[in-house]
């Protein structure tokens, strides 16, 4: 493997940029509102499903959740391959389906094949967020988001995961009517830059810090999905064992894995933040380093490193920001391990399956 001055350059540019594709996306889901209000329209007798597969099964947990929140109708993530081996067990009779799909690609086989069964149902209807025009998802969804600037060279995906989830609240704030969503997310891509300009330096010393041998990256709600995607980055790029967990899940039993060799990351929330914060305080005392992700850093002292957006936006639209830092951390582990984060080992940029899988 090639260790030379371009290892990794492809990710590390495609993480760097990302507050730019952040507000590119913005217009092109305004450019479709009507549509993607209509498509949210009779959500009274309606299911959503958000679907996709590895990162994008992490997003339509994130996008699922906030859907819920701000619609109140019914919206669960599901892996795109569940809805081909289970589908009573994800689609509740009685209730016509609004099928999601979300693929940067627009061409991984089980997001299709999942596509091309729903489309078979006669009360579904189905959308997609992509970073790819004119892709086979365009064959069964209307309406279809691009993120216009959130394709990628690399196969780990980061600034598509990114600006796609940017584009899925901007749905969620057509959808809902939210005003204030809508404006706030106006306002994230200079955050999101101040981010990576001002913690890159943590990132690159946590993650060259040898001593530190697993993660475990706490997200509750609408973060879950994004630690879930904090734990695949730090797999994919750097090859180091790591997991994610709702906060108050770690006491029940992974809590045991903690050492000194142990870092947690922490995905704080507003609702639930003393819960959580306490959760922290305990693996602190267990041994763990901390590094937290937080709107302040207020009452955190005792945590090892601590990134506060002080975006003054609401909860909901700061999601995107937790994740340049846990991008930068996985990508600087991986190159202080000596591995290439352009070319994680055994990974394709797109899984596609022949007829007979
Ligand atoms: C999703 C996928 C992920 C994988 C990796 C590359 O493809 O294959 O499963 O974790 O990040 O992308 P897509 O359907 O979003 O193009």
């Amino acid at each position: 493997m090639d260790h030379g001055p371009s290892t990794g350059q492809h990710t590390l540019s495609e993480i760097r940029s990302q507050p730019q594709a952040w507000a590119a996306v913005v217009p092109a889901a305004t450019s479709a509102e009507a549509a993607w209000r209509s498509f949210f329209t009779g959500q009274a007798g309606c299911q959503y499903l958000l679907f996709g597969c590895g990162s994008t099964f992490y997003l339509s947990l994130t996008a699922a959740a906030v859907l819920q929140t701000v619609t109140g109708s019914p919206c669960r993530a599901v892996p795109s391959s569940e809805l081909l081996f289970y589908e009573e067990a994800w689609i509740a009779s009685g209730l016509d389906v609004r099928g999601l799909a979300i693929s940067r690609s627009g061409t991984t086989t089980e997001t299709l094949r999942a596509l091309e069964r729903l489309s078979d149902r006669k009360d579904a209807r189905l959308a997609a967020v992509t970073c790819h025009a004119g892709t086979p998802m365009e064959t069964w969804c209307s309406p279809v988001l691009v993120s216009p600037e959130g394709y990628e060279t690399s196969i780990a995906q980061t600034r598509s995961f990114a600006s796609m989830l940017v584009g899925c609240l901007e749905i969620a704030g057509i959808a809902s009517g939210r005003v204030e969503l809508l404006d706030a997310l106006a306002g994230l891509p200079p955050i999101g830059q101040h981010l990576l300009d001002e913690y890159e330096g943590l990132a690159a010393a946590l993650g060259g810090d040898a001593s530190l041998q697993r993660v475990f990256f706490l997200g509750s709600g609408a973060r879950f999905g994004l630690a879930c995607e904090g734990m695949l980055k730090m797999k994919e790029m750097s090859l180091t064992s790591s997991e994610a967990y709702h906060f108050l899940e770690f006491r029940h039993g992974p809590k045991s894995m903690v050492d000194s060799s142990t870092m947690v990351v922490g995905l704080l929330s507003d609702a639930a933040r003393g819960a959580e914060m306490q959760v922290l305080r305990e693996m602190k005392e267990l041994g763990a380093r901390l590094l937290v992700l937080s709107e302040s850093d207020h009452g955190l002292v005792w945590a090892d490193a601590v990134v506060p957006f002080g975006s003054g936006l609401p909860e909901v639209a700061r999601l995107p920001l937790y994740l340049p830092v846990l991008q930068l951390l996985a990508y600087h582990r991986a190159v202080s391990k000596g591995l290439d984060p352009d070319a994680p080992r055994n990974l394709d940029a797109v899984v596609k399956l022949d007829s007979a899988s």
